[in-house]
């Protein structure tokens, strides 16, 4: 502990030594070092503490379009494809990567419903809960959702998928804790930012976290 400590006030140091020698290449490269460094020193700080936090940042909220029944253990999710013009409407609620990104989280065990709804005028959409947490191909030849049921119809199909002013709704139950992502399945979007995070908390945490 003690030298980590060390480590950490010596890299401090060479930080703003860095800072005030005026960006030159060498001095630059070895900035960038040790910042790694020192990451790599508040990591072993973190572990060594026993905490992380890595992923919390951003307090979790219950925005109106979410709703949790504790009683009943569902969550009602409505979903709006396309609900402010945020990356050229392809966004759900207005989050998308790239962007102003989002977390959703479900209790583990919930069945969630999915109230879809397609108010972009110029593109169908799709959303599906995916294991795959960015780095979309630009197309999908299949969808295999996490959970059973968790895709909207027709989900990579220009012609079948939700059209500009449909909507519609599908349910699944959030068996297994995880980070996941809700994704768009139309050619692009995935790619172009149409997707949130989507997580379920074996804590049974629920709301958004914004990112
Ligand atoms: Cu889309």
């Amino acid at each position: 502990m003690r030298k980590t400590l060390a480590a950490v006030l010596a890299l401090a140091f060479f930080g703003v030594a860095a800072c005030g020698g005026g960006g030159d290449q060498a001095s630059s490269q070895q900035s960038a070092q040790e910042s790694g460094q020192q990451a790599a020193a508040q990591q072993q700080g973190g572990q060594s503490g026993g905490e992380s936090g890595g992923q919390q940042a951003g307090e979790l909220t219950m925005p109106d379009w979410i709703s949790v029944d504790e009683q009943n253990e569902t969550v009602t999710i409505d979903l709006i494809a396309g609900s402010t013009s945020a990356n050229n409407n392809w966004n759900f609620n207005g989050y998308h990567a790239g962007g102003n990104n989002a977390r959703v989280v479900v209790p583990q065990g919930y069945e969630v419903t999915i109230n879809f709804e397609n108010q972009d005028d110029l593109s169908p959409h799709s959303v599906g809960i995916d294991a795959q947490v960015g780095d979309y191909p630009p197309t999908f030849q299949e969808v295999e959702p996490v959970f059973d049921g968790a895709v909207s119809s027709g989900a990579t199909s220009m012609a079948d998928a939700t059209q500009p002013g449909q909507s519609e709704s599908f349910s699944f139950t959030a068996s297994e804790a995880g980070d996941y992502a809700m994704v768009c399945y139309l050619p692009g979007h995935a790619t172009a930012g149409m997707w949130i995070h989507f997580t379920v908390s074996a804590e049974g945490e629920a709301g958004l976290r914004e990112m």
